[in-house]
């Protein structure tokens, strides 16, 4: 692997389906080396959070100047940030190191509906995060309550008018684009919204895939940093993400069968 790294600032997830291990196994497949900053340890199954361990915020600043003084940080990936005081250091030590594009999953909760974001990080968040993003990456439930404090209802919200409102709400807060994904709402089709200030909203939609995966929110964000770190365009990056959440539900676990020329 060579070339300029993305920083994954993140949280690990004990079960491996989302949070860095998912980023570093996304960015692995891409070819695209990775520095990493843990912001906080959570243990959890797919159905569960039992333990949320946020770092001291001391520590999540030493990673990420470590990285940062390297020089070859060519785009930054942020998920699960955890705290208010968290949010706060990682919003001084970017604004000390400006360069690299910041690719901002607003992780807020889990899949499995455990808060990842206290309600005092949340509003740091917007207020010192999103000024800082070339793109902004929430899903639906996000969106609605970012835009609006509200709640997705499944259905409603798949309206694109809606969907677009949302998106431009967000912008407004400060982010330099927003991905809105719509893997959430109902339909035959998936389709997520591109909005960048003086443009076009840009659709992008596909087949609605069969099953469930989890940490897809993660593997299009890093995969978005990913490409912008390979020096692609938004609009291309943001393809790439999508594809990369795509074989995400075409991936068939590892068969554990023994090869039938294994003797030993
Ligand atoms: O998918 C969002 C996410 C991000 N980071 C961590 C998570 C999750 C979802 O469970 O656990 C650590």
């Amino acid at each position: 692997m060579s070339g300029r790294r993305v920083l994954v600032i993140a949280g690990t997830d004990s079960s491996g389906g989302a949070g860095l291990v998912r980023d570093v196994r996304t960015l692995a497949r891409m070819n695209v080396p990775v520095a990493c900053a843990v912001t906080a340890v959570t243990a959890q199954t797919d159905s569960s959070v039992s333990s949320v361990y946020p770092l001291p915020p001391a520590e999540v600043r030493a990673q990420m100047s470590a990285a940062l003084g390297s020089g070859d940080i060519g785009a930054i990936k942020i998920g699960m940030l955890g705290t208010q005081a968290i949010v706060e250091i990682v919003a001084e030590v970017l604004t000390d190191h400006r360069g690299p594009p910041i690719v901002l999953d607003p992780v807020l909760y889990s899949s499995s509906g455990s808060s990842l974001l206290d309600p005092a990080g949340i509003v740091a968040l917007r207020r010192l995060i999103f000024p800082l993003a070339a793109l902004l990456t929430p899903n639906l439930p996000e969106a609605a309550y970012l835009a609006q404090g509200g709640h997705f209802t499944p259905g409603v919200a798949s309206a694109r008018t809606t969907v677009e409102g949302w998106a431009h709400a967000l912008l407004a807060q400060g982010p330099q684009a927003v991905l809105l994904k719509g893997g959430h709402a109902t339909g035959a089709a998936v389709a997520d919204v591109l909005v960048r200030p003086g443009c076009e909203a840009l659709w992008f939609s596909d087949r609605r895939l069969e099953g469930q995966a989890r940490g897809t929110g993660c593997a299009l964000a890093a995969a978005v940093a990913g490409a912008l770190a390979r020096g692609e365009d938004l609009e291309q990056a943001c393809r790439c993400g999508r594809a990369h959440v795509r074989a995400l539900f075409r991936e068939k676990p590892a068969s554990v069968d023994t090869p039938a020329s294994d003797t030993s």
